[in-house]
């Protein structure tokens, strides 16, 4: 290609980049009353920079090439800074490796830009092979907490086994999102950690995690569950005693694995949690995400949970990388209440999902338990019917 239609090309790329980000996002259907899937997704592997992707210099990639791809964008973490939402994003380049970005929204529904360069996370002395999934919150002493996973190969795995890995929990933090002072990594009594929350607030004096205490790297073993456990300091956090706050059990949503997402939502009947639920079938594990509240004096204990799931994937939302997948680790409240679920599908896309506190809290009060079985099930849906008919009549709608 010559320099003149390269040029021309250079431009091509960055007028279509910019409609991609400058695209309004309208609200997808009516919803189910709970909240409301948008239109498109917020963040694609197409929203990072073309000169992430592209060398721009005719000399050096006179084709010009997308030189390193960027494969997909994903489970992000969710702030409110400087008066904009700021996702910090999984990206994964075409070589699989994880990365941390923030991409910047005055919205929280449209617009989100990346900012010109990722997050250089500093390794420990040991470093990780891979870092995703980040969870920030903005903790009552003053610093934004960024906790992750770091993953590496598993060192005592017999030879020839290269998928058996370690997973623990990464500390860094901030004040300004762009530069990490990283901590060292959690230490728990459990040989695995991935999916590790701060709690925002100090309990008794002391930081408090949210856990995920897991034998093997995918399966759960005879542990698993969300767990809880307090450490004195961030410097060099350490948790002695593990307890569990929300346990998998048969048949449910959550049978396989459990993982909180994002941190909780203080509100005036409790923390608002939002977790996900991991079931195995045929098809390989299906990722749901799911509500519960627990006590405002002891994030630990949970005083309600509904039935099933909140949200699972739908549609295009069931195809990526990783199918039949959503997660979330990030949200953010507004001051006039609404609330932003970021979610990702199939471990490709990132999407918004909007609400309000106060209708996520009337759907976790209010939304009945998990019978457990299929006859108190029908029981269950019978009294919802038996309701709903009378009110019908009174409508005069006929069944
Ligand atoms: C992947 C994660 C995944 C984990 C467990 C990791 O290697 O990067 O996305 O959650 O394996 O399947
Ligand atoms: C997990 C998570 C996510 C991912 C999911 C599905 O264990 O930590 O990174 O979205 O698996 O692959």
């Amino acid at each position: 290609m010559d320099k003149k239609r390269f040029d021309q090309k250079v431009k091509q790329l960055f007028a279509e980049h910019n409609k991609l980000i400058e695209r309004k996002n309208t609200p997808a259907g009516q919803g189910n009353g709970v909240f409301h899937r948008y239109k498109y997704p917020v963040l694609t592997a197409k929203h990072t920079p073309v000169f992430w992707r592209y060398d721009l210099n005719y000399e050096t990639n006179p084709h010009l090439m997308e030189r390193l791809g960027i494969n997909c964008v994903f489970n992000p973490g969710a702030i409110e800074f400087d008066g904009k939402i700021c996702l910090i994003a999984r990206v994964e380049g075409a070589d699989r490796k994880s990365f941390f970005a923030v991409a910047e929204s005055k919205t929280g529904i449209d617009g989100f830009k990346f900012r010109d360069y990722p997050i250089v996370m500093p390794e420990t002395a040991e470093p990780e092979t891979n870092v995703y999934d980040m969870r920030v919150v903005k903790h009552e002493d003053g610093w934004i907490y960024g906790l992750f996973c770091s993953e590496s190969k598993d060192p005592n795995a017999p030879g020839g086994d290269l998928s058996s890995a370690v997973a623990q929990c990464g500390i860094a933090r901030t004040k300004d999102l762009q530069n990490w002072q990283r901590l060292a990594d959690l230490k728990t009594p459990s040989p695995q950690q991935r999916n590790v929350v701060l709690h925002p607030e100090f309990i008794d004096g002391k930081y408090a995690f949210y856990t995920r205490p897991q034998e093997g790297f995918i399966e759960a073993g005879s542990g698993g569950g969300i767990g809880w456990g307090l450490s004195d300091t961030m410097q060099n956090a350490a948790i002695d005693e593990e307890t569990i706050v929300d346990d998998r059990r048969y048949h449910t949503i959550k049978e396989a694995k459990n993982g909180l997402g994002p941190a909780p939502i203080k509100t005036h009947a409790g923390w608002l949690h939002l977790a996900h639920g991991v079931r195995a079938c045929a098809a390989g594990l299906r990722y749901v995400l799911y509500a519960f509240l627990t006590k405002l004096d002891q994030p630990d204990k949970i005083t309600h949970q509904p039935g099933g799931y909140l949200l699972a994937p739908q549609g295009d939302e069931r195809i990526g990388d990783v199918s039949n997948v959503v997660f979330s680790n990030g949200w953010v409240t507004r001051q006039n209440g609404r609330l932003f679920i970021y979610y990702a599908s199939s471990d490709t896309r990132c999407h918004v999902a909007a609400t309000t506190v106060d209708t996520l809290l009337d759907y976790v009060m209010n939304t009945p338990a998990d019978p457990l079985r299929s006859f108190a099930s029908v029981q269950q849906r019978n009294a919802l019917i038996e309701k709903s008919l009378a009110a019908m009549k009174s409508l005069r709608i006929d069944s």
